[in-house]
């Protein structure tokens, strides 16, 4: 195992020399601009770590972990459309900076460019990768439609929230993690393990998302802090706000999600308030306490190295405690 910031550099060094701008420009230029934008990089490093794990080579991870770095970039470029989102990593959007048409054309292509880097995968290995992945995107998408149906619907319940984060996010952080369990050429139930694993993970990481989402530092938040809120999603923070609050509160907060004021700065302190004096603030947190525990508990019961399992929990604790 290498520690897991010489995961990154590797990841990113390959990702530089794979990615460059072609012709036409505009189709070409917006990919190159998001990928090379920087980001995380959690789900292609959980691919590589993966296979490590595992006991493969991680070198031979890197087009699995690049495909799902494309295609993660993909769903954001087109979720930035739909999120109406001015922000991304510090800059502008892609379809701020191009337009809405270059961001739903360069996302399909990321969509394509993703699938085609399990050329580089023969038989067995390519027949999985290519069938998780195709299960992957299709779920994303049906999460993606959640999310967007949700904001006009006012009887979302919080087991229908907790499905929709599993399928828009959770589903691609199992994936990313089973998907260097297949180039390792593990079990089958070792495949499982780690996709649980990630997928207990993924929701604990969206579910921080929210929160900062809400309350993150516009300093160093790289999107719009109260986007949500301006978007009306139906986050585990609202829908948990509606029930804890008084009765008077939660009409008030019911109603704030009703309307869209042309200035939305009010709105978002209002909400944002109510939030924190409902006790959603603090629940959301020991929430993500337990999903966290959860994927920790799966993680325990698998027979891999200790210096692996080390590794992952390390990974998932930095996560649980992201600001970013
Ligand atoms: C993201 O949900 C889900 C996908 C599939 C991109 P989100 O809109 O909360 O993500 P972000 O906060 O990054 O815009
Ligand atoms: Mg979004
Ligand atoms: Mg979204
Ligand atoms: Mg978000």
């Amino acid at each position: 195992m290498l520690p897991i910031d010489q995961y990154t550099r590797l990841f990113t060094d390959y990702l530089n020399q794979k990615i460059t701008a072609k012709e036409p420009k505009n189709l070409y230029e917006p990919i190159s601009y998001i990928l090379q934008l920087g980001g995380k990089r959690l789900r292609p490093v959980l691919t590589l770590m993966a296979t490590s794990v595992f006991e493969g080579d991680y070198k031979k991870a890197l087009d699995a972990a690049l495909a799902v770095e494309v295609f993660h970039n993909f769903s954001l470029v087109h979720d930035d459309i739909m999120d109406d989102a001015p922000l991304r990593r510090g800059q502008e959007t892609v379809h701020e900076k191009w337009d809405i048409n270059t961001g739903i054309l360069s996302g399909d292509a990321m969509l394509i460019n993703a699938y085609q880097l399990f050329e580089n995968y023969e038989g067995e290995t390519f027949r999985k990768l290519a069938k998780l992945f195709s299960k992957t995107a299709i779920e994303v998408c049906e999460g993606q439609q959640y999310d967007i149906d949700f904001e006009s619907r006012d009887d979302v319940t919080l087991p229908e929230y907790l499905k929709m984060i599993e399928y828009k996010t959770a589903v691609l952080v199992g994936a990313a993690l089973k998907m260097g369990a297949i180039v390792a050429e593990t079990t089958e139930s070792n495949c499982e393990r780690i996709y649980e694993f990630g997928r207990d993970l993924g929701i604990a990481f969206q579910l921080q998302d929210d929160y900062l989402d809400a309350f993150g530092d516009p300093e160093t938040f790289g999107k719009q802090v109260g986007g949500d809120i301006i978007e009306n999603k139906k986050t585990f923070l609202y829908l948990t706000a509606l029930e804890d609050l008084e009765p008077e509160q939660s009409v008030q907060l019911r109603h704030l999600f009703s309307v869209n004021p042309q200035d939305p700065s009010e709105k978002i302190e209002t909400v944002k308030q109510l939030f924190q004096d409902s006790g959603a603030a603090a629940k959301i947190q020991k929430e993500i306490e337990a999903y966290t525990h959860r994927a920790l508990g799966v993680l325990d019961t698998m027979e891999i190295k200790e210096e692996g399992k080390e590794v992952l929990r390390k990974f998932a604790h930095a996560l649980m405690r992201r600001t970013v």
